[in-house]
């Protein structure tokens, strides 16, 4: 018999959840509401998507990307009771910053968020030159402070771990270029404080398939008794572009840049029409998931073809013993 699985984290009993349907030879499946967000949720939106959740209070907040008529991109704080029925306000945060220049941003986008230190820290694509990874926090989804960004430019995908490791904050980036940047490895940097980031460890690269372009992190790591669970983007570039599917890899615990296990097949590849059909066509992009410890349920929240917002279902157990029997 296989070993069960923990979860190292909260119980969440009501963690949005549907039941893996008979027909479904997938380790992860969609949700029957999706999408979850349609593009207009807001008065002045193009299209909301790449966003990130979070258990809060009785319910859920989450920080969404916006990206205006305009076609300025953004982000906007956003409430639900239940995780799939989303309020979401139609101006976007503002910032206090912890100093006056630090305020400078062109664009925000594809957010993260991870409670850390009792904080709700807010991870983003930062526009500063070029895209970095910018930072900030908020302890009531209504004052947000910002902070110095990560990395210089060009960078994307930060993703912070929800935790100290060997007393230091660990966030995973993927540097890149100033455009739709065609290659892209997933890597590891830590700090003391915050601010001060180094110590940059490579974590994985591309190879091939539906991973062959490039690589960046989604979802904040979950912590399993089997490693840090990672799920994650990959690209694969078609006679028609880029194509963004999901993936998974396990990390180890204490020194979380070594890869212990990672799918050689996709998770999830876009095939519905809300992932195939939008502002940018073929794209499933996960930045958040959800997790309940008692029971191991995971949701999975990715943007569908940078348009709408959607959810998809697993269960840690199945995911692990996945990981493990596909890896490359
Ligand atoms: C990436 C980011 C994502 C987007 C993806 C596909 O470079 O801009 O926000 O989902 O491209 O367009």
């Amino acid at each position: 018999m296989t070993k069960k699985i923990e979860i190292y984290g909260e119980s969440l009993p009501n963690i949005p959840w549907e039941e893996q349907p008979t027909e479904s030879n997938s380790v992860v499946w969609r949700s029957q509401q999706n999408p979850i967000i349609p593009r207009d949720a807001t008065p002045n939106s193009n299209s909301i998507f790449n966003s990130a959740v979070v258990p809060f209070e009785d319910g859920f907040a989450g920080v969404f990307r916006v990206d205006d008529r305009s076609r300025q991109m953004n982000i906007h704080v956003g409430r639900s009771k239940d995780g799939i029925n989303w309020e979401i306000e139609a101006d976007p945060i503002k910032f206090n910053y912890a100093k006056a220049e630090i305020g400078k941003s062109e664009y925000k986008y594809d957010p993260r968020v991870v409670k850390l230190d009792g904080k709700y820290y807010v991870i983003w694509c930062n526009g500063y030159h070029g895209p970095t990874i910018g930072l900030g926090y908020t302890t009531d989804f209504k004052e947000f402070t910002q902070l110095e960004n990560a990395f210089l430019p060009f960078n994307r995908n930060g993703v912070l771990f929800p935790r100290k490791i060997n007393d230091k904050y660990v966030m995973l980036s993927r540097p890149s270029d100033n455009g739709h940047t065609p290659f892209g490895d997933i890597f590891l940097s830590q700090s003391p404080d915050l601010i001060h980031w180094g110590e940059h460890r490579h974590v994985m690269g591309t190879t091939s398939g539906w991973q062959s372009t490039k690589i960046g992190a989604g979802p904040v790591p979950i912590e399993t008794s089997a490693g840090w669970l990672l799920i994650y983007h990959g690209v694969l570039t078609s006679c028609n572009g880029y194509v963004y599917s999901m993936g998974a890899a396990l990390l180890d615990r204490d020194k979380p840049w070594q890869v212990k296990y990672r799918t050689k097949p996709y998770l999830l590849s876009p095939q519905k029409e809300y992932e195939c059909v939008g502002d940018v066509p073929n794209v499933a992009f996960p930045c958040a998931a959800l997790h309940d410890a008692d029971t191991g349920r995971i949701a999975i929240y990715y943007g569908g073809a940078d348009t709408v917002v959607a959810v998809a279902y697993t269960k840690v157990n199945q995911l692990v013993n996945f990981i493990k029997h596909n890896s490359l």
